[in-house]
């Protein structure tokens, strides 16, 4: 009865090993015929019944049969393995040709933009780059630059100060003066940086980037200002843009001037851009007063020289046709990746 029971379980169980498709299906069968209550264990626990004489002959059935349906499990698991991970590898191959996921690029902001490309055309020019700090004495932002104790722009509403005496500078010239000191002509420096003054609306930042320029040497006059500004401005702007100077004032420089380019908008008819002018005033300069030369121990009755400043954030304005200059500092995406 149970060498019946033995032979009707192997034909059973090597059949469904057989027929099985998944290796899953493989590990839920050696649960079902080897596991702690599958069929091979409640076999044993019929041994009971057999007569003894019977019982080794018996249960070498159940170990050959326990042995046979593992081997049967084992190789058809191989054989199904095998299979499904040829399977995974045919689906799992890349499609080489699909295009990529595009990568968000950063960009540089406007103001970088226009510093980068002035640094550019001045450093084609023999200009080298010199930048001071930021937090300055006033002896370099004010004294040395030839405006007096009584000049507005030392007044507490114009000026951050930090100490009597220091202050957050307010023209990079501070850097400029302090290059003056320490070498000698002839000097071709370009100062970019940061400068601060308690003013706000749509043109005014209470921190915003200048850039300024000094060269001093024996016989420098002001048609080297003029054509040094004029180059750069074609540069910068357009080739066949046209620049003009005006008369002006700044304490640092004598004579001054305000230097305007023709307005790109209208090409120099007239429009809100230029307000009607048809020119549009980006820089001021001038030739550097002897009273800040001699402050600086250089010279007058031997050498000359010219500077001058711009705003990189109106350049940038005029430029690209921002209508505020907030937009610049806002730190909004939507504005920023325009450029
Ligand atoms: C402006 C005008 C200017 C200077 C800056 C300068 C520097 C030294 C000596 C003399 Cl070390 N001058 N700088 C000269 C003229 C004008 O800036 O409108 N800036 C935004």
């Amino acid at each position: 009865m149970i060498k019946e029971k033995i032979a009707d379980l192997r034909r059973q169980a090597l059949e469904v090993v057989k027929e099985a498709r998944l290796s899953k299906d493989l590990a839920e069968l050696r649960i079902k015929y080897l596991g702690k209550s599958g069929e091979i264990t409640s076999l044993l626990k019929g041994m009971r019944e057999v007569p003894s004489d019977e019982r080794p002959m018996v249960g070498k059935l159940v170990n050959d049969l326990r042995e046979a349906i593992e081997n049967a499990i084992g190789s058809k698991e191989n054989q199904l393995k095998a299979g499904e991970t040829e399977e995974r590898l045919k689906k799992e191959t890349i499609d080489v040709t699909l295009p990529g996921i595009k990568l968000k690029q950063g960009g540089l902001h406007p103001v970088n933009l226009v510093r980068n490309e002035l640094i550019e055309a001045f450093s084609g020019l023999g200009f080298k780059v010199f930048e001071g700090p930021e937090i300055e004495l006033d002896y370099y932002n004010f004294k040395q630059l030839n405006i007096p104790d009584d000049h507005p722009a030392r007044d507490m509403q114009d000026t951050f100060y930090i100490n009597e005496g220091i202050l957050l500078r307010t023209q990079t010239s501070a850097g400029q003066i302090r290059c003056m000191e320490k070498e000698k002509p002839p000097i071709k420096v370009l100062s970019p940086g940061r400068v601060y003054r308690s003013d706000y609306d749509a043109t005014h930042s209470p921190m915003f980037h200048q850039m300024e320029g000094l060269v001093v040497d024996k016989g420098i006059t002001l048609c080297d200002l003029k054509g040094v500004l004029e180059a750069v401005c074609k540069k910068v702007f357009a080739p066949d843009v046209k620049t003009r100077l005006r008369p002006s004032y700044f304490p640092f420089t004598e004579p001054s001037v305000e230097i305007d380019v023709s307005c790109s908008e209208c090409g120099g008819k007239g429009c809100s851009l230029c307000k009607g002018t048809g020119w549009i005033e980006i820089l001021g300069a001038g030739m550097v007063n002897r009273v800040v030369l001699e402050n600086c121990g250089v010279d007058p009755d031997v050498y000359s020289g010219f500077a001058f400043g711009l705003g990189l954030e109106r350049i940038a304005m005029l430029k690209y046709g921002i209508p505020d200059i907030r937009y610049l500092f806002d730190n909004d995406i939507r504005f920023l990746k325009q450029f």
